[in-house]
């Protein structure tokens, strides 16, 4: 008798729970409500029949309780209880399945008035690749990459030249339906926004994709869900959805990959532009940016603002003066001296002297 009556208490429990509780979807903002509804089903043909099923459990646990004298009644086959059972849990899954289908069918034919953006996935970074003027993209090699060229972008290709790399955030104009190519450069990534329900595997050597419309202006979290090493829980970005207007002028103002080049090469050197510039295009071209900000605000690394001078606890205890000495090594070797607070997730980068003096002039000027 306890033991029906807490297993009608469980399944009252865990229908208020679904009902009452706060945790359910995040408001929707694209054009996937398909998703929801088959999510919506799923919980109702599984909702369905874990109350049926518990509620039956009940009622033979205290109808066939024990009485002395009575004897349970083998009965091994009855078929038309087995034609019920069977039919009835075909019509349950098939209703599970059959508008899932539906929609996955939409989901891999992208409309052809999409636009093209690459998601680049590495540990533990998210970077973004618009295809330019030319609406193509640029071929790419891992054969390529390297720090300067993070993206390993085809330097022959000409295609590749107006492509428009994005470093940390990204900005997409809302109503614009856009597919999305995601390449993962090192091991694999899933590339998930909650809001906009699309997910994916990004996997070493091949190029997945998804498609979604944003239809909601905000600002949206970009996690990776996948467990892919230590800093997994920290490789995170923001999709920002804005007016078409907010976004062209968002965009105009990221490099494109020939800018980017001459910015790193030595044909820029710090008499054309001035030490201080110089270090700000590779701060930009290099990706530091983003992770450490130049306003003030922590990040995914501390701010570069006010950096030299300042005093500093690290995770083993110590307490250091930020000096150039200190500067230098935590971009050759940053996993030494880590600061507290943050994850130990920094990729290592190399640097001329030059242009590690054009940083510094540019760090010290914040
Ligand atoms: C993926 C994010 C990421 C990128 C990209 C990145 N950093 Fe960092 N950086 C961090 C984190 C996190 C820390 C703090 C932990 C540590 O000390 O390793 C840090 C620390 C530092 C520090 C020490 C700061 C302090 O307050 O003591 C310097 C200097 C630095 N980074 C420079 C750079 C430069 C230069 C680049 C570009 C070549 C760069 N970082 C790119 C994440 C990043
Ligand atoms: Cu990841």
């Amino acid at each position: 008798m306890v033991f029906a009556i807490v297993l009608i208490l469980l399944v009252i429990g865990s229908v208020l729970f679904h009902f009452l509780s706060p945790w359910y979807l995040t408001p929707l903002a694209s054009n996937w409500s398909a998703i929801d509804d088959t999510l919506d089903i799923t919980f109702l043909v599984t909702g369905f029949v874990f109350v049926a099923v518990n509620v039956f459990l009940a009622y033979c646990v205290y109808k066939f309780r024990h009485k002395k004298g009575r004897l349970a009644h083998y009965e091994p086959e009855n078929k038309k209880l087995e034609i019920w059972l069977t039919v009835l849990t075909s019509i349950g899954v098939a209703a599970m399945l059959t508008p899932g289908l539906y929609v996955w069918a939409d989901f891999i034919n992208p409309p052809e008035d999409a636009d093209i953006v690459e998601v680049v996935g590495k540990q533990w970074q998210w970077s973004y690749r618009f295809p330019g003027a030319d609406g193509k993209l640029g071929t790419v090699d891992t054969r390529h990459t390297t720090t300067a060229n993070p993206f390993g972008m085809n330097p022959d290709d000409p295609h590749g030249q107006d492509d428009v790399l994005v470093m940390g955030n990204l900005h997409l104009p809302i109503d614009q339906p856009v597919k999305m190519l995601l390449r993962s450069q090192d091991v694999l990534h899933d590339f998930a926004v909650a809001q906009f329900r699309v997910k994916m595997d990004l996997v070493p050597g091949h190029v997945t994709s998804l498609w979604f419309t944003p239809t909601v202006l905000g600002k949206y979290d970009v996690l990776c869900e996948e467990l892919c090493g230590v800093g997994h829980y920290n490789m995170r970005s923001y999709v920002v959805v804005e007016t078409r207007a907010d976004f062209e002028a968002w965009l105009s103002d990221k490099p494109t990959y020939a800018e980017s080049v001459s910015a790193d090469s030595a044909t820029v050197s710090a008499d054309e532009v001035g030490p201080i510039e110089r270090g700000r295009l590779l701060a930009t071209s290099r990706g530091c940016v983003a992770c450490h900000s130049t306003d003030g605000t922590s990040g995914i690394g501390p701010t570069w603002r006010g950096l030299f001078g300042k005093t500093e606890a690290l995770v083993d205890g110590s307490i250091i003066v930020v000096s150039e000495d200190y500067f230098i090594e935590s971009i050759i070797d940053p996993a030494t001296k880590v600061v507290e607070g943050y994850a130990p997730i920094m990729p290592p980068s190399s640097f001329t002297d030059a242009e590690m003096g054009a940083l510094i002039a540019y760090v010290r000027a914040l």
